[in-house]
């Protein structure tokens, strides 16, 4: 295949990445489990099914040594008072590390290993790393525009969405006032 081109950009006025080539959309239907008001969400999900998150991609060969990039716009929105969060992933290869930057709005970066939880403010222009073996979600804090965060990671990672089921996010965050409060998880 011969490679689409060498750059993205940033297209700030639309939120989305210039020279992506896949697209994605997650509505609150695909996003079962992961609300502490699952029935909320399924109700939720029947009626008016808003958008929570688009991710554009940059693709690339899925050999060792190339890399993956994608811009992921969270929208604001709640379940029940728990902010819009990205399904979240583990990687598939163990020795698969992250770097997400933060390009626009508020939210929190939660990364899960075994019983231990950490997560990190985003806001622009803070950049995270998220070391391998750490599972990995973003959540809005903010219910005035999206979260936007641009992620460069390795092309062999890949992603297991399963292991989260066995391996939950000890934190789920909350609504509170005009900021946010962060919950104990499963
Ligand atoms: C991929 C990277 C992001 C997420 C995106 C959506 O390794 O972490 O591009 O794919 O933020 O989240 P999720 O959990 O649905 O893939
Ligand atoms: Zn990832």
């Amino acid at each position: 295949k011969i490679p689409a081109g060498f750059f993205t950009a940033f297209d700030r006025q639309n939120s989305l990445l210039y020279n992506a080539d896949d697209y994605e959309e997650r509505k609150l239907s695909d996003l079962q489990g992961c609300f502490v008001a699952e029935e909320i969400r399924h109700q939720m999900a029947l009626q008016e099914n808003k958008t929570v998150y688009r991710v554009y991609k940059k693709t690339a060969p899925l050999v060792a040594g190339e890399l993956l990039q994608a811009v992921t716009v969270l929208f604001p929105g709640t379940v029940n008072g728990e902010f819009f969060m990205t399904r979240g992933h583990y990687h598939i290869h163990p020795k698969c590390a992250e770097i997400f930057f933060c390009l626009g709005g508020r939210g929190l970066l939660l990364l899960q290993k075994g019983n231990e939880t950490k997560w990190v403010e985003m806001k622009p222009d803070v950049i995270a790393y998220i070391p391998a073996g750490w599972g990995h979600r973003t959540v809005n804090t903010s219910l005035a525009g999206p979260l936007v965060f641009i992620a460069f990671w390795p092309a062999v990672a890949g992603q297991n969405y399963q292991r989260r089921l066995k391996e939950p996010f000890g934190k789920r965050v909350f609504q509170a006032d005009r900021s946010y409060v962060i919950g104990d998880g499963d």
